[in-house]
C-alpha cells in the first residue's frame, strides 16, 4: 500500500484528491494545521473523514513539516496547502509569502534531507502569468504576476524546479487555471456566486462583485486533482498546464447560473436586475477591486493531453449545475 501525505486536504483540491486515492488503495495522511476549530466540512460531506490519518503539519514552521515526513513516511507529496485567495495576499503579503513561497522550499528541504526519493507535487497556478504575454498560455509562456500570490507563487514554482534539476529529485508542478466545485470556499467569485442566487431566490438580498469583466478559464476540481496524478505517475518528473482552453466573464457565469434556475434578468450598466419584479440581483463595490487585476486567463493544456492523454471532464454548464444543486441542497435542503 502506498502512502500519500497531502497538505491542505481540508481545502478544495485536498478533499477531491484524498477521496481519489483512497478509492485507488492509497493510505492518505491529511497535513493539517491545527486551529482552535475543525474544518472538515467537505472531507465530512464527502464522507472519508475518518480514512483520513492527519498530522499536525504547518507551512511556516520547518521543524514540524520534518517531523511530520518522517512520521509518515509518504511515498508521494502534494502540496495544496496555500494562501490561495489572491486578494487577501494584498492584505497579508508577507504571511502568503511565507506560506506560499518559503512553504514549498520547507517542504522540499525536508523531503531531501529525510529521504530524497518522496515524490513531490506543487501547485502552480495561471496567477504567474498574470498580465499575460500570449493567448493562450503554456509551459512556455513567460510570468508577469500581479498580486503578492502570484508571487509568491513564482518562488514556490521556481524552487520545486530547482531542486528537480539540482538534487535529482522527482519534484513536478502543475500550474492549473481556476478550477472550481461545489467545495469551493465561499469567497471566491463562483461559489459567492452560486451560494449568493441560492439565498437570493430566499431573501432577494443582491450580490455584491468586484469586475465581473475579468476572464477566466474555469474547470472543475475533480478533472484537476486526476491530472495531478496523472502528473506524479508519469515516468519522468515534469511540469504541466491544466486547463480546459476555454474563457468565460465573471458576468457570464452569473448570467449561466441565472439561466439555469430560470431566473430572467436585465443589465443596467454593471448591475443585475430580475425582469419579472425589477429586483437588484446583483450590483459592484470597489472595494472587490484589486490594485493590480488579472484581467484575462486562458490556458494551453495541449502538453498534458498529448503526454498524459488528461482531458477534462467537466464544461462550464456542468460545473455550474455541480456548484447551484449542491448550494439548493445545503440552504434549502432540496435535491
Ligand atoms: P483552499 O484555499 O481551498 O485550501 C487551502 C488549504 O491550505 C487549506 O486546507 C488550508 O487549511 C491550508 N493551509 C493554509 N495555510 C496553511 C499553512 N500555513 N500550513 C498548512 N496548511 C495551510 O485551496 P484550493 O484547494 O482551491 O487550492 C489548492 C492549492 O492549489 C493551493 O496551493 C492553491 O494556491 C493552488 N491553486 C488552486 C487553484 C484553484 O483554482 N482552486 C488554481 C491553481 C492553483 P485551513 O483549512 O486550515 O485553512
Ligand atoms: P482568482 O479567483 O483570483 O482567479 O484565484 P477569484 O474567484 O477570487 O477571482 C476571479 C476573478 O473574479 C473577479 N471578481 C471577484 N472575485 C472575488 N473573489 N470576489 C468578487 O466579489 C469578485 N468580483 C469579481 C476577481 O477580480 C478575479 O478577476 C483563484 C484561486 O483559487 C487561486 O488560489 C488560484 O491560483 C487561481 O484561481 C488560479
Amino acid at each position: 500500500m502506498k502512502t500519500a501525505l497531502i497538505t491542505g486536504v481540508t481545502g478544495q483540491d485536498g478533499s477531491y484528491l484524498a477521496r481519489s486515492l483512497l478509492q485507488k488503495g492509497y493510505k492518505v495522511c491529511g497535513g493539517e494545521r491545527r486551529t482552535a476549530t475543525k474544518k472538515y466540512w467537505r472531507l465530512d460531506e464527502m464522507g472519508i473523514t475518518d480514512d483520513i490519518d492527519f498530522v499536525d503539519l504547518d507551512l511556516i514552521d520547518q521543524a514540524n513539516i520534518r517531523r511530520a515526513i518522517e512520521k509518515v513516511k509518504p511515498d508521494v507529496v502534494y502540496n495544496l496547502a496555500a494562501q490561495s485567495f489572491v486578494s487577501l495576499s494584498f492584505e497579508q503579503p508577507e504571511l502568503t509569502s511565507l506560506i506560499d513561497g518559503l512553504g514549498v522550499l520547507r517542504i522540499l528541504e525536508s523531503i531531501k534531507q529525510v529521504n530524497k526519493n518522496i515524490k513531490f507535487y506543487q501547485a502552480s497556478t495561471s496567477e504567474l502569468y498574470g498580465k499575460i504575454f500570449e493567448t493562450p498560455q503554456n509551459e512556455k509562456t513567460k510570468f508577469w504576476p500581479r498580486s503578492p500570490y502570484g508571487v509568491a507563487k513564482i518562488f514556490g514554482h521556481h524552487i520545486t524546479i530547482n531542486y528537480r534539476e539540482a538534487y535529482d529529485m522527482f519534484a513536478c508542478c502543475g500550474i492549473l487555471f481556476n478550477h472550481e466545485s461545489r467545495m469551493r470556499g465561499e469567497d471566491f467569485v463562483t461559489r459567492k456566486i452560486t451560494k449568493g442566487i441560492a439565498l437570493w431566490k430566499k431573501e432577494q438580498k443582491p450580490i455584491i462583485l468586484g469586475n465581473i469583466h475579468a476572464e477566466r478559464d474555469w474547470g472543475h476540481a475533480e478533472d484537476y486533482t486526476e491530472g495531478m496524478q496523472m502528473i506524479m505517475n508519469y515516468k519522468i518528473a515534469d511540469d504541466y498546464v491544466l486547463a480546459t482552453g476555454k474563457k468565460h466573464t465573471v458576468k457570464e457565469f452569473l448570467e449561466t447560473v441565472l439561466s439555469y434556475l430560470n431566473i430572467s434578468y436585465y443589465w443596467k450598466g454593471d448591475e443585475c436586475f430580475d425582469k419579472k419584479n425589477n429586483i437588484l440581483i446583483s450590483t459592484i463595490d470597489k472595494k472587490y477591486f484589486r490594485p493590480s487585476e488579472v484581467d484575462l486567463l486562458i490556458g494551453d493544456p495541449t502538453k498534458a493531453k498529448t503526454i498524459l492523454g488528461w482531458a477534462p471532464k467537466y464544461n462550464l454548464e456542468k460545473i455550474i449545475i455541480d456548484m447551484v444543486d449542491a448550494d439548493l441542497k445545503r440552504y434549502y435542503n432540496k435535491n
